[in-house]
């Protein structure tokens, strides 16, 4: 694919990218890795067929101690011996390049034959009959029944978060997932049970009805969640398949009814990293007061709180939800070459097992060589490094307000729609940067206003969010309301709302802010900027409809652990991920 090839000129691996300054014209000296490799346990077939993120499911199976063997033609496939699907992007895209390949057959004959085989979220999906996705698509017809968008009246969709399941089976694949435990979905259509699949059907999960959260039938299986982004649990998932333990066991299966009202979709907690170079040349994660993310003393260096690698890591250690890296310089002019994001991506999708989103720079974008990319490229390059979302800031601005001057037309070529329509919906994170601004009457401005509880300096009683670009250092004449429901229309899947008066403040989220762009939209709100301890998170989990809540300055100063956030939820009785 020319995506792939224009992606991956750019994307060589770095191996100094974390390194520091950099040297000129000094001597590297390489440090050899040890010669001990220990041995494998098996080799596992992989079929990635080059549509996003499959690194985290390749980095579990390794982790696991096995190796990957890739397969790309009908004959490898049918060579395997224990196969992993991990469908990623949308229905109507995957099913093009199986066909292209012609792959379909094969994998029909391969799940026929009755060898492992684990689908994940996609490659679940693709067993079905077909999809409603993408205009209405045929599926591989090993299942019977539609994939269909989940349609409930007031559902925010897509589905992402972590949720309970109701295991209908006594499984050797789900053994180790206690009853109340959640796993990792995100989604926007999905499969019922009903009679003539029933036969199928491993376990459910409930968001605005029932739905197919996992399949098997003897040593075939798949999963709606991605047990590659359900932390440790989602891992032993993996294990028990690689190790052919997914037969039936003779345990009871308890229902997860049984384990008290902390069922169905948690309210996520997510850990943010402003990542940027310092001026020694350092990439470090740094974190501004109102997005000034310089010292106050003489000198005014770039705040320093750790790198970002370690600091990724401890937070999944202390159970955070997702992690987010945000490259605060992205906006400015790199060469592609010097993306050390990238790296940041790949070391850190080793280790953490949940979902991570990047931003910074996802824009059409010509490097110093002249040599020139697309937003579409630049996310393909993000995706294949090991990020499960990416966010888009700047460049949704002027995406947003073309959109409103052409009168609302869609015409597929802007970076939201062509990321969306190759990724899904819910790769699509738009990170919005708004300012607050006062006004005596709504009629001063073309933007949504509120009647603020917060009255402005002169007393005035009304009040919109200014959208910025470039790390807010310039404002443009659009709202985050106007922008949040043009990024709906356009095919974003979720909404990060930040909060310039707000950010570094600790005096807790922006409760009128987040409350209006929750109620505009019917994709899932991440509410951020202002917390400073956990009651901020359930105060505006309880006064808002947002999904998740993110954080920076807290968790980086070691002031507020993750898990006392999420203690705190759980005591408050807000669905949790513990
Ligand atoms: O415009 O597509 O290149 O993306 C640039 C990205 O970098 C945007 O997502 C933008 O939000 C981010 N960004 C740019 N400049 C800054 C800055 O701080 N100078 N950081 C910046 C945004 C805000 C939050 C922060 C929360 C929580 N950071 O992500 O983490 O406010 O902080 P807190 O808990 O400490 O209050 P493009």
């Amino acid at each position: 694919m020319a995506m792939a090839a224009a992606s991956s000129s750019f994307l060589a691996p770095r191996a100094d990218a974390l390194a520091g300054p950099a040297r000129r014209g000094a001597r590297r000296v390489v440090a050899r890795r040890p010669l001990t490799v220990a041995a494998s346990k098996g080799e596992v077939t992989l079929l990635d067929y080059g549509a996003g993120n499959v690194r985290s499911v390749r980095n579990a199976i390794m982790k696991l101690g096995f190796t990957v063997k890739d397969v790309t033609t009908a004959d490898e496939i049918m060579a395997a011996d224990r196969l992993i699907f991990p469908g990623v992007g949308a229905y109507g895209s995957a099913m093009d390049i199986l066909k292209q390949r012609g792959l379909v057959d094969p994998l029909r004959e391969y799940c026929a034959s009755g060898k492992p085989f684990m689908g994940v979220c996609l490659g679940l999906q693709l067993l079905f009959d077909g999809s409603e996705e993408s205009g209405g698509v045929e599926g591989l017809g090993i299942i019977p029944g539609m994939v269909r968008k989940f349609d409930a009246p007031d559902l925010i969709v897509p589905h992402i978060g972590w949720n309970t399941l109701d295991v209908k089976k006594n499984s050797g694949l789900l053994k180790d997932v206690p009853p109340g435990d959640r796993l990792y979905f995100v989604h926007s259509f999905r499969a019922t049970p009903e009679p003539n699949n029933e036969d199928w059907i491993l376990a459910t999960c409930d968001y605005g009805g029932e739905f197919v959260a996992a399949v098997q039938k003897n040593e075939v299986c798949a999963c709606q969640f991605h047990p590659e982004k359900s932390g440790a649990r989602g891992v032993g998932i993996f294990k028990n398949f690689l190790e052919g333990n997914v037969r039936e066991t003779a345990d009871k299966v308890v229902k997860s009814s049984a384990v008290g009202t902390d069922v169905g979709l948690a309210r996520r907690v997510i850990a943010c990293l402003d990542v940027r170079s310092n001026d020694s040349g350092d990439l470090v994660v740094t974190k501004g007061d109102s997005y000034d993310v310089r010292e106050k003393d003489e000198g005014g260096d770039v705040r320093n709180l750790g790198k970002p690698v370690e600091l990724a890591g401890k937070y999944y250690e202390q159970g955070a939800d997702e992690v987010a890296f945000l490259n605060i310089t992205g906006y400015r002019d790199l060469p592609l070459t010097d993306a050390p994001m990238l790296e940041v991506l790949r070391r850190s999708s080793e280790t953490v097992f949940v979902p991570l989103t990047v931003g910074g720079g996802i824009r059409d974008f010509t490097d110093s060589n002249g040599k020139s990319y697309t937003a579409l490229e630049v996310a393909s390059a993000y995706f294949s490094s090991g990020a499960d979302k990416v966010s888009i800031g700047s460049d949704a601005v002027y995406v947003a307000e073309a959109f409103y001057e052409s009168g609302g037309v869609k015409d597929g070529t802007t970076s939201v729609e062509q990321i969306s329509a190759r990724y899904g919906a819910q790769a699509v994170v738009i990170s919005v940067d708004p300012r607050r601004v006062y006004v005596a009457d709504p009629s001063e401005t073309k933007n949504k206003c509120v009647a603020t509880k917060k009255p402005g300096p002169n007393g005035e009683q009304f009040c919109w969010w200014q959208c910025t670009v470039k790390g807010g250092r310039e404002g443009r004449d659009i709202g985050a309301y106007e922008l949040a429901t043009a990024m709906e229309a356009l095919g974003a899947g979720e909404i990060l709302l930040n909060c310039i008066d707000e950010d570094g403040q600790g005096n807790g989220f922006d409760h009128e802010l987040v409350g209006l762009v929750s109620e505009a939209v019917s994709i899932p709100v991440i509410a951020s900027s202002g917390a400073g301890c956990p009651k901020h998170f359930t105060d505006v989990f309880e006064a808002t409809n947002c999904s998740a809540a993110l954080a920076a300055g807290i968790f980086h100063r070691g002031e507020v652990a993750i898990s006392e956030v999420k203690a705190h939820m759980k005591s408050e009785n807000v669905p949790t991920r513990m």
